[in-house]
């Protein structure tokens, strides 16, 4: 089956809010609320994948250093196999702003099961509020 590479983040604010997006009309997966990022380009490493990505949805500048590997996603569609790892990010530079238009939420942990998710995105909480829970 074809893989799909996609490359997600979940920024986190200095009250440990989570940032999510909510896809666009006309896109797949229309109206629910993801981990903002997206598809490789050809040749492209994941870090800067991402990093074009955030710059481009939501206008920040983030440094290679502020990325911090988390765990997959892996999820497979009819017709694909999407593998997605998750990034956390605590810094960027610049205001954050939904650059194409889309619709922002910041979250608390506990309420990102009240936001609905890709099939792709949802097994990832677990593992943001293991990392998030005070030990
Ligand atoms: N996708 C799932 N969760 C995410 C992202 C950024 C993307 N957090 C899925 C939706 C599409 C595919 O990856 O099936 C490609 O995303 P896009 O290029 O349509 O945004
Ligand atoms: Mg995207």
């Amino acid at each position: 089956m074809k893989m799909v590479l996609v490359v997600a983040c979940a920024l986190i604010d200095a009250d440990g809010r989570i940032l999510l997006a909510q896809r666009p009309e006309g896109k797949a997966l229309a109206g629910l609320w993801e981990f903002p990022g997206g598809k490789l380009e050809a040749g492209e490493r994941p870090e800067d994948a991402l990093i074009r990505e955030l710059a481009e949805e939501l206008g920040i500048t983030v440094r290679h250093a502020c990325l911090a590997p988390l765990t997959f996603a892996s999820h497979a569609y009819d017709d694909f196999h999407l593998l997605m790892p998750l990034y956390v990010c605590r810094r960027w530079e610049g205001e954050i702003a939904g650059r194409e238009g889309q619709a922002l939420a910041w979250v608390r942990p506990g309420k990102l099961r009240d936001y609905p998710m890709p099939p792709a995105d949802a097994p990832l909480i677990p593992h943001l509020l293991d990392l998030l829970s005070p030990l």
